[in-house]
């Protein structure tokens, strides 16, 4: 539901700026993927990182959602590890796994191999943005990077990890390697997202999914220094930026003290905590927990209704899940909870 002229004037972009709204926007993290019979349909047959390289594909899947559910905003179909295939690493994306290498990441030597990206490495990440935002109309489409802890952790490691172990014991035990590392994951990451706003995404979204797995102390001093770089980046393409992390109430005044504009919350801390410790003066997004999806409707109604009060403490909400979207989630109801949030919050 969009009324709004164009995008930049849309409730989710006027929500991410503290401005007044025809009602809450909403928007869910994984809304295209697996949920969905029509990707489904569509993926059959190609592997992630093939139909993430695919304009054709990322643009029917991207608006897919938007299609079914009457969003406010699509989210770019790629995956955070799009940028690191495009600088040249060797990793893949295996299905009900996730990002692996054949090769982890561990010394100077690997680093040395990790060029800088470049616009030109990924002409068909524009070629598809400018596709989709000419599809949306006044729709907005959140581009998105992995946060350079996450996108560290799944080179480090190999793949997906439980602990972080080798992650951790990189970052303590050469520390200086550590930090040129994610010095150029933050290269990679923003130019990631710089050039998902150049050909035309409204808004941007830094996902730094294993932060939670921190002590705030290292958070704070080998994290969060590299993911300011990233965000910083996009600070004259005057888009709004949503920093968010799972399992990050702990970590949420830090990430506060960026100059990001919207901050997003998992569902473990409550919106009402959450803006207490974000401050009162900052827009937020979040926080239904994505296994309520499951529960009967009369809980996922409460849940919603309760969401869209707590956020009415902070000059903008913008209304997602607390994390994204799980595989065998029914798409009808997320369709009802648009309904409902659009419903509940039209003012
Ligand atoms: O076969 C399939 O359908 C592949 C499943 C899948 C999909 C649909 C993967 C593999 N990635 C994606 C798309 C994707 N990934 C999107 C766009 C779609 C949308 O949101 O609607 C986005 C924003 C991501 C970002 C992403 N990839 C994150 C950050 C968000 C998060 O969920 O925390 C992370 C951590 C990844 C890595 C990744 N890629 C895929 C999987 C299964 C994973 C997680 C693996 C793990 O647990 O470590």
């Amino acid at each position: 539901m969009n009324t709004a002229a164009s995008p930049s004037d849309s409730p989710l972009v006027r929500a991410a700026r503290g401005e007044s709204v025809p009602h809450t926007p909403v928007w869910f993290m994984r809304q295209a993927g697996r949920s969905l019979p029509e990707y489904r349909e569509l993926r059959a047959g190609t592997t992630m990182m093939e139909a993430c390289r695919t304009p054709d594909l990322v643009t029917e899947i991207t608006l897919q959602p938007v299609r079914r559910h009457n969003v406010d905003a699509a989210i770019f179909f790629s995956d955070i590890v799009v940028p690191l295939e495009a600088v040249g690493i060797d990793i893949d994306i295996e299905p009900g796994v996730g990002p692996v290498l054949d090769v982890p990441f561990r010394s100077r030597e690997d680093l040395d191999r990790i060029p800088e990206l470049t616009a030109d490495m990924v002409p068909d990440i524009t070629e598809s943005v400018r596709r989709i935002v000419m599809d949306l109309g006044a729709t907005p489409l959140v581009g998105f990077a992995g946060a350079p802890f996450t996108l560290a952790s799944y080179l480090i490691e190999g793949g997906p990890s439980k602990n972080h172990e080798h992650t951790k014991s990189l970052m303590h035990g050469d520390p200086q390697l550590w930090h040129d590392l994610c010095a150029r994951l933050s290269q990679i990451a923003a130019t990631f997202l710089q050039v998902q706003v150049d050909a035309g995404a409204s808004a941007v979204q830094l996902f730094d999914s294993w932060a939670g797995f921190l002590s705030k102390a290292d958070y704070r001093q080998h994290v969060l220094p590299h993911s300011r770089v990233a965000l910083a980046a996009l600070a004259d393409r005057e888009v709004p930026r949503i920093h968010f992390g799972v399992g990050t109430g702990e970590l949420l005044p830090d990430m506060a003290a960026e100059e990001t504009e919207v901050i997003g919350v998992d569902y473990r801390v409550s919106l009402a905590e959450a803006i207490e410790r974000v401050g009162a003066d900052r827009p937020v997004q979040g926080n239904l927990d994505p296994a309520l999806l499951f529960a009967p409707w009369e809980v996922i109604e409460t849940q919603v209704r309760r969401i869209l009060a707590e956020g009415r403490a902070a000059p903008g909400h913008i209304f997602n899940l607390g994390h994204g979207v799980l595989p065998d989630t029914d798409p009808v109801v997320l369709t009802r909870v648009v309904e409902l949030i659009h419903e509940v919050s039209a003012r």
